[in-house]
């Protein structure tokens, strides 16, 4: 079984927690649109989507799924969205595509976060995969060296703008013991708009596709 075939097992897994009327968050990345191709064959059954990025509500509509501004949608039912790392108690690392912050904002809007992954995104610690950090462009330095001060290695994302117009540092060799406390410390850095850590509000749900099939972790 191939990595994108567990991501879609995955996915379809997460159909389970669509019910008739919803409005639905949707995030971003390679089994996020697994997910949209999915939701495409009950299209429906559901009143509408807020995404999470430029390209997956561009991929929704291409569905004909009807995509909703998330201040016109109000408080969302249900968000489900990939990780690039979780543990087993669903603390995240997300922003790998670059879409961090439109990600937070949907999940904080919701009741129900369901992340879905492979399970090679399943960590002890989280840390190993670069820590993305959103910042206004004239706080680039400043962040950065905050960070080496907490041990890691800033990395500017190069060639990337995200869709709110800021740039992406990608902190190299943190061991994140405990997510929470960093994920608030970083964002108190000024210019940090926020930081790929999903721990203060972590996902509800974790479906992860494996070679077995898929399990889920609550
Ligand atoms: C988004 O997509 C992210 O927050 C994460 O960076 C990424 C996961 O990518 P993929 O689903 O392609 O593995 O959800």
């Amino acid at each position: 079984m191939s990595q994108d075939a567990m991501k879609k097992a995955a996915a379809e897994a997460a159909l389970a927690f669509v019910e008739p009327g919803m409005i639905i968050g949707i995030g971003t990345g390679s089994t996020a649109n697994h997910f949209i191709d999915l939701l495409a064959g009950i299209k429906g059954k559901i009143d509408a989507t807020v995404a999470s990025s430029i390209a997956s509500a561009e991929r929704l509509k291409s569905h004909g799924i009807r995509v909703l501004d998330l201040n016109e949608a109000g408080q969302l039912s249900l968000y489900v969205d990939g990780a690039d790392e979780s543990t087993e108690h669903l603390h995240l690392v997300k922003g790998g595509g670059g879409a961090l912050t439109r990600e937070k904002i949907v999940a904080g809007a919701s009741d129900k976060f369901v992340c879905i992954a492979d399970d090679s995104k399943l960590v002890r610690t989280l840390g190993k995969f670069p820590l993305p950090i959103e910042v206004i462009p004239m706080a680039r330095a400043l962040v950065a060296r905050e960070m080496v001060k907490m041990g890691g290695n800033p990395v500017l994302r190069q060639g990337f703008t995200t869709d709110n117009g800021n740039v992406i540092l990608d902190i190299h060799n943190l061991t994140i013991m405990n997510p929470v406390e960093m994920e608030d410390r970083i964002n108190r850095i000024p210019g940090v708009v926020t930081n790929g850590l999903f721990a203060i509000r972590p996902a509800d749900v974790l479906i992860l596709g494996g070679v077995g099939g898929v399990q889920t972790l609550i």
